[in-house]
């Protein structure tokens, strides 16, 4: 036989009957509002390859960047968006329950605050996310919150009074500040940074890993480590885009959602432990002397305004809760 025509004959042997089936496969979009190299980013990526590689690849997860929390919590509850992790700023608008979490100095530490998230207080404040349409899948965690500004150094409550702090749209996170005379200005994170450009606010508040992974040192010079609240995240997703999934399915979701939760506190207490030197490298001013017990004092008309409003007894349970 000819060599071209045997080198033809062995090509067609060699091809496939037929072209394998491309996988079909399902997506599932998470948007968060922080950069993908960020805490929430680590969290959003554990869950993609955990749940692509439990699932072998029938699914496919798209992390995005939307920096609106509100608008994306409400795209969940329509059903245009599968799922977002965010901070509990706007949460509280939608479930009015987490606000009791939103309560400035409720938890001790880390240690505290995830462990009353994962004990059955915290699950049990996940489950009242589906009477607003919601499914509260899992605590994942923002960090503590410190006060950076424009205008001054701040080492105690009057320091605060008169300036112009942006504040998420959570009004116990907005009584707190009013409390201490401060003008608390609520807005998404999307607005942030050009109202600190523009002077429209004097100051903001932020976990560590949000000051540096946004470079608020840009437009912030002062940072006082307050840690006046801690502030929780949790990935929050539409209740079909669960109901849709097998039983398997479903529990592969739910591990790789707590792989999110663990990969996302690993970054937090890594960026919170370098974060404070990296923001003294880029400039920033800070102050470590805070004298928290002053604090703790001139919030007490909030205080005493948050057990009448919130969940006296569920505040209560949260502070005391101690590990086994
Ligand atoms: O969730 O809006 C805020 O200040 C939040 O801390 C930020 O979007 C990360």
């Amino acid at each position: 036989m000819h060599p071209t025509r045997r080198a033809a004959l062995a090509a067609v042997l060699a091809a496939p009957l037929f072209a394998a089936p491309a996988l079909a496969q399902t997506q599932i979009t998470i948007q968060h509002a922080l950069p993908l190299d960020s805490h929430y980013g680590a969290g959003a990526t554990a869950f993609k390859e955990a749940f692509e590689r439990a699932t072998g690849n029938r699914y496919r997860v798209v992390i995005q960047r939307n920096d609106n929390e509100r608008e994306m919590i409400e795209s969940v509850q329509i059903g245009t968006l599968d799922c977002t992790i965010t901070s509990t700023g706007p949460v509280g608008n939608f479930v009015p329950e987490v606000r009791n979490v939103d309560v400035p100095f409720l938890f001790r530490d880390y240690d505290h605050a995830r462990g009353v998230l994962d004990s059955e207080i915290g699950q049990q404040l996940l489950q009242r996310f589906s009477a607003r349409g919601l499914a509260g899948v899992v605590w994942m965690e923002n960090g503590f919150r410190h006060l950076t500004n424009s205008r001054r150094e701040v080492n105690r409550p009057e320091d605060v009074r008169g300036l112009k702090v942006r504040t998420m749209e959570n009004q116990v996170h907005m009584r707190a500040f009013q409390t201490l005379g401060a003008l608390p200005t609520p807005m998404a994170f999307s607005e942030l940074v050009p109202a600190l450009q523009q002077g429209t606010v004097d100051g903001q508040e932020n976990p560590i890993p949000v000051i540096v992974a946004n470079n608020l040192n840009q437009v912030q010079r002062y940072l006082t480590l307050t840690g006046h609240v801690y502030s929780p995240a949790v990935m929050i997703c539409n209740p079909a885009t669960l109901q849709r999934l097998n039983q398997a399915d479903r529990t592969a979701f739910m591990e790789a959602a707590r792989a999110a939760q663990k990969a996302n506190r690993d970054r937090v207490s890594a960026d919170d432990a370098r974060g404070v030197e990296e923001l003294r490298r880029r400039g920033m001013t800070v102050t470590t002397e805070v004298d928290g017990e002053a604090f703790r004092s001139a919030l007490a008309p909030a205080f005493a305004e948050y057990e009448r409003q919130l969940d006296g007894a569920l505040l209560r349970r949260m502070r005391e809760w101690r590990p086994n």
